[in-house]
């Protein structure tokens, strides 16, 4: 079995210890950052998806496996921050109200940071209000959120009303994303800018601040 495989197996099974070793020793071997986290954990991931919907595994296993992926995440954390940037502009970032859902929204800080931004992560379970007021006295230019579910999706909306209503529309600029989210959702709700995977969040991001 090829190390990635290995990697996604163990991080189905929930062996975050043994899946932190796999992807250091994959890291060690060469095999480029991009792919361990494709072919390793997100595929891993993946599976245990399929596998949810269909009831096979149910919330501890999910639990445990992405346990596994956040510590396998964070070995890599390191390779994808780029040496010697300095911050070029600050992100507030968090999955919306409602919804609990983390692994997304931790790659995507993984790529901003790497990309040079300063990252304020508010977690998850983040109330419209809260963005809104950390964009304000931070002086965020950005603020990036997160929804993994179709009932929450809805408070991105929230989040534009209360920039709007806070009078700081002009100032910021709202990022959406997350599995539900698309583009046409994100001209829906009026936000600036949805972008399918955390790569492409910070390459769009880190284009602001460059413009
Ligand atoms: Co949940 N869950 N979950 N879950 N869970 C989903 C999302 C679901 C699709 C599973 C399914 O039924 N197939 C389903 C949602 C269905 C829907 O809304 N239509 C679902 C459900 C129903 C639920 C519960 C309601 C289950 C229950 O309790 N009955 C419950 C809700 C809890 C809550 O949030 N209030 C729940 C709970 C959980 C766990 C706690 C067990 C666990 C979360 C643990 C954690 O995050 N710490 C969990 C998990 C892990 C999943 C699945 C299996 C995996 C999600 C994940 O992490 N994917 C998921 C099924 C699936 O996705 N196949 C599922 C990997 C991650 C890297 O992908 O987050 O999509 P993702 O991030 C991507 C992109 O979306 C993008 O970048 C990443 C890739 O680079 N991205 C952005 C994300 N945010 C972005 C922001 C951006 C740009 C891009 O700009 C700002």
């Amino acid at each position: 079995m090829s190390i990635l495989n290995e990697i996604s197996e163990n991080l189905q099974k929930g062996k975050a210890k043994i899946v932190k070793e796999l992807v250091q020793q994959a890291v060690d071997e060469g095999i480029p950052v991009k792919q361990i986290l494709d072919e390793g954990l997100l595929s891993g991931m993946s599976i245990i998806g399929v596998k949810f919907k269909n009831n096979e595994v149910f919330v501890p296993e999910v639990l445990v496996a992405a346990r596994a992926m956040n510590m396998g995440a964070q070995v890599l954390k390191p390779l994808l921050v780029e040496s010697g940037i300095e911050a070029v502009g600050k992100v507030c970032l968090g999955t919306v109200k409602g919804d609990l859902h983390d692994i997304g929204k931790n790659l995507v800080k993984m790529m901003l940071e790497g990309k040079g931004l300063e990252v304020i992560d508010l977690g998850t379970d983040v109330p419209p209000e809260k963005f809104i007021e950390t964009a304000q006295n931070e002086n965020c230019d950005v603020i990036c959120c997160s929804a993994l579910l179709t009932t929450t999706m809805g408070v991105m909306q929230e989040v534009v009303d209360a920039a709007k209503n806070a009078g700081i529309r002009e100032k910021v600029k709202i990022m959406v994303g997350g599995a539900p989210v698309n583009q046409n959702f994100c001209e829906q709700i009026g936000a600036d800018y949805y972008t399918p995977d955390a790569a492409t969040c910070a390459e769009v991001a880190v284009g602001l601040f460059s413009a």
